[in-house]
């Protein structure tokens, strides 16, 4: 009985490991190793540790998510200190500590991004913009998350200009552009990108004047949900650099508040939607995951300006082992019950850059 469950009989025994941590405080990792250790000769090899990934990676019915024997070995590596090709019981300490106990109890952050008047309704409306797509349409959906799934933080970022800033195409007479622009302050349109003097010469893509600190536009919809203790962050506030990604600005000179936060949270999972999904949201997923956080991008939660760069936006965060899912899957994966083996091998693959850092 001790390693059977008899709910579902597509339950293995070495699940078992994995599911009862996910619901009970104590929890043996000695017991675990056991487990999966078949052969009892005191180590993991690349078959018992691929049973391991196939407990692991599973959505919240059960289904095995396979993960590609390529990485499978990547991800053995990393655990592999000595390389001896199989995980001892030193080593699995630190694979259970560091890497499964995550992947079981993700510390998840819900981070909403720029859902604001101007982008939906005001001045720079998306639904006038090529993809033809309605902002407001994400409010329902994300609202929906906010009452059913229990993040442990909530951010919600705004698009905070003061009057004078850079990307508002009505200022561009109020700076120089550099000669290599490719078009001039006569003939540039909205949507345009110029180059501005500097120094340094600085590309910049011209928008309607929008989110103008304490006006109507920068104010977040008015169905949008406000949960108790969340996070506002504001961003785009030096009126020389835009900001896209809700890290940083675009010149990489100041980081937000969300930076900090996030560490002192020990996020390890964030959950990105909101707008624009090629503008903002695309900027913040790239950098998060650059930071190293496993990231997922809400795709039914988001709404964008050009179907071509939205698809980039995808591109990008997929092949940086990010996972793109529908606000419906989000609670099975905060809570633990849908382990994806993506956002796994990104947790790996960040172990080892710690651990070559760390070593000598
Ligand atoms: C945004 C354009 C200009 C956004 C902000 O929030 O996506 N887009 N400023
Ligand atoms: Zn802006």
């Amino acid at each position: 009985m001790e390693n059977e469950r008899s709910d579902s009989g597509d339950v293995t025994a070495e699940t078992y490991w994995f599911d009862r941590y996910n619901t009970e405080e104590t929890f043996d990792m000695d017991a675990c190793f056991r487990a999966f250790d078949k052969d009892g000769d005191g180590y993991l090899n690349f078959s018992e540790f691929h049973s391991v990934c196939r407990a692991l990676f599973r959505n919240d019915k059960g289904k095995i998510y396979s993960m590609e024997p390529k990485k499978l070995q990547d991800v053995l590596s990393v655990f592999d200190r000595n390389k001896d090709g199989q995980i001892d019981r030193e080593e699995f300490a630190f694979c259970w500590n560091n890497w499964i106990k995550k992947i079981v109890r993700p510390v998840s952050v819900f981070l909403v991004v720029d859902v604001q008047n101007d982008f939906i309704s005001g001045t720079l409306n998306i639904s006038h913009c090529s993809a033809r797509q309605n902002g407001a349409e994400v409010v329902e959906p994300i609202n929906r998350l906010l009452e059913t799934v229990e993040f442990d933080a909530v951010f919600y970022s705004l698009d905070w200009h003061p009057s004078d800033h850079v990307s508002f195409i009505d200022n561009l007479p109020q700076r120089k552009l550099h000669e290599s622009s490719p078009v001039s302050t006569e003939e540039a349109k909205t949507y345009d990108t110029v180059v501005f003097e500097g120094p340094p010469p600085m590309k910049q893509r011209l928008w309607p004047r929008h989110c103008v600190q304490d006006s109507w536009g920068a104010e977040l919809h008015k169905d949008l949900k406000i949960v108790e203790k969340s996070i506002k962050v504001c961003k785009g506030t030096n009126p020389e650099v835009d900001s896209y990604s809700v890290f940083w600005d675009n010149k990489k000179l100041t980081e937000t508040t969300l930076v900090s936060q996030l560490q002192e949270k020990n996020a390890t999972d964030i959950y990105i939607c909101g707008l624009a999904y090629d503008v903002c949201v695309g900027a913040t997923a790239a950098d998060a995951l650059a930071i190293g956080y496993r990231t997922i991008l809400i795709d039914d939660c988001s709404r964008g300006v050009d179907l071509k760069d939205i698809e980039k936006t995808k591109n990008t965060v997929t092949s940086n082992n990010g996972v793109i899912v529908d606000s419906s899957q989000v609670k099975a994966m905060v809570e633990g019950r849908d382990r994806r083996p993506e956002l796994g091998y990104k947790l790996a693959m960040e172990l080892k850059g710690a651990i070559s850092h760390k070593s000598t």
